[in-house]
């Protein structure tokens, strides 16, 4: 890779350019800063549609098939929950769901590598890490496991940046959308929020790139413990950031700081004063919760590797989320909602929306290196992975 292709990666780390900001910035609003009633969800991308706050209100109901109907497993009391017949880290009641672990073998696939640290679906959880994240989640017949794409995401916010459920669902919705078959046969990335610190003070971010990667660290993820907690992506919901005030939104790398200081960081104060734009007579504003909402999952995606110019197959198009080149308020508005798109494969439609990413971005995510924008790691073809 050329230094000067590092540098720009760098630069557009450091400070994303006006348009970028301004295109980045899309989404769900943050109107609701209404009490903790819609703010402890952890939200199940696709199969855990418990919603449990964590209150409690919610925890430990048992969601899975036929839990409370007496046509599925054993009852849970009747089966010892603890139970690891083969001793390999992953109890019989996990392994029981997934046809490529067996209860008793250690080694299911004989390869050499025991169960717990297998990851077959390759989205860089290893089958101990998605069994924790479900201990953590409170449930064992459902969430994070072998066979899926799944991405753990810390949240935190600022006092009034509460992101909604609504702007929580999105998200998850657009990840679901993604056009990647998973080994169990479902379609899809469920992303899990684990909301974490909430109501930090109002802070304006510092214009030093060292001093945001200081604020990640320090409200950095702790959901799940140990190394656990490395696979986690890291979402904050901050205020403005004064000296970039056409930015919605940035992703800081690895490339950029360490590992701990890297994460995303959204912008809701600087949204909120460029939003709503391009309204008309003819067609409605993009508000201040679609900003919010498209920021978010642009963001996202760079923390899978993802760039702005996903060529590959006609990635590079309005409609596709990641897309920063939207000069004017139509393509805005296709990347935003759509509009005038009935072809998936592209991005956003009209008809449906919950599609953002073109199907060749989602065959360039990088699920074992999330997180990470490491510059080595970035090749310089026109392949998408430039960021
Ligand atoms: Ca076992
Ligand atoms: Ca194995
Ligand atoms: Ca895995
Ligand atoms: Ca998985
Ligand atoms: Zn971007």
């Amino acid at each position: 890779m050329s230094a000067a292709r590092g540098k720009e990666i760098i630069a557009r780390v450091v400070a994303l350019g006006a348009l970028v900001a301004f295109v980045a910035a899309c989404s769900e609003s943050v109107t609701a800063r209404d009490g903790g009633s819609e703010l402890g969800v952890r939200e199940g991308g696709v199969k855990d549609t418990r919603v449990g706050d964590t209150r409690g209100g919610d925890r430990g109901v048992a969601d899975g098939p036929g839990a409370d109907l007496g046509d599925g497993p054993p009852a849970a009391d009747t089966i010892d929950p603890t139970l690891d017949s083969d001793g390999d880290g992953l109890p019989d009641v996990f392994e029981n769901q997934f046809a490529s672990l067996d209860a008793h073998k250690a080694d299911s696939d004989g390869d050499g590598i025991g169960d717990a640290d297998e990851d077959d679906d390759k989205d860089g959880l290893t089958a101990a890490e998605e069994l924790a994240a479900r201990v953590a989640l409170g449930t064992m017949q459902s969430g994070p496991g072998p066979e899926t794409r799944d991405l753990l995401v810390e949240v935190d916010y600022q006092v009034g940046r509460a992101p909604s459920k609504a702007l929580l669902d999105g998200v998850a919705a657009a990840y679901r959308a993604v056009d990647l078959v998973n080994i169990d046969g479902s379609r899809g990335v469920n992303v899990y929020f684990f909301i974490d610190e909430r109501d930090l003070p109002v802070a304006n971010m510092p214009s030093s790139l060292g001093g945001r990667g200081d604020y990640l660290r320090n409200h950095g993820p702790k959901n799940l413990k140990g190394a656990h907690v490395a696979k986690m992506l890291h979402l904050i919901f901050a205020s403005e950031r004064p000296d970039a005030s056409s930015r919605g939104g940035e992703t800081v790398g690895e490339s950029q700081r360490p590992p701990a200081d890297a994460g995303v960081l959204i912008y809701g104060g600087n949204l909120d004063k460029i939003f709503p734009v391009c309204g008309a007579p003819s067609s409605a504003a993009v508000s201040v919760d679609e900003a919010l909402l498209s920021t978010t999952i642009h963001e996202l995606g760079h923390t899978l590797q993802l760039g702005h110019d996903t060529s590959v197959g006609g990635g590079v198009n309005p409609y596709n989320i990641m897309a920063t080149s939207l000069p004017t308020c139509d393509d805005l508005k296709k990347r935003t909602r759509g509009v005038g798109n009935t072809n998936p494969a592209l991005g956003a439609i009209e008809s449906v929306g919950a599609p953002r990413f073109s199907t060749a971005a989602a065959k360039l995510m990088r699920f074992d290196k999330k997180l990470s924008v490491e510059v080595s790691q970035l090749d310089d073809g026109d392949d998408g992975y430039e960021m």
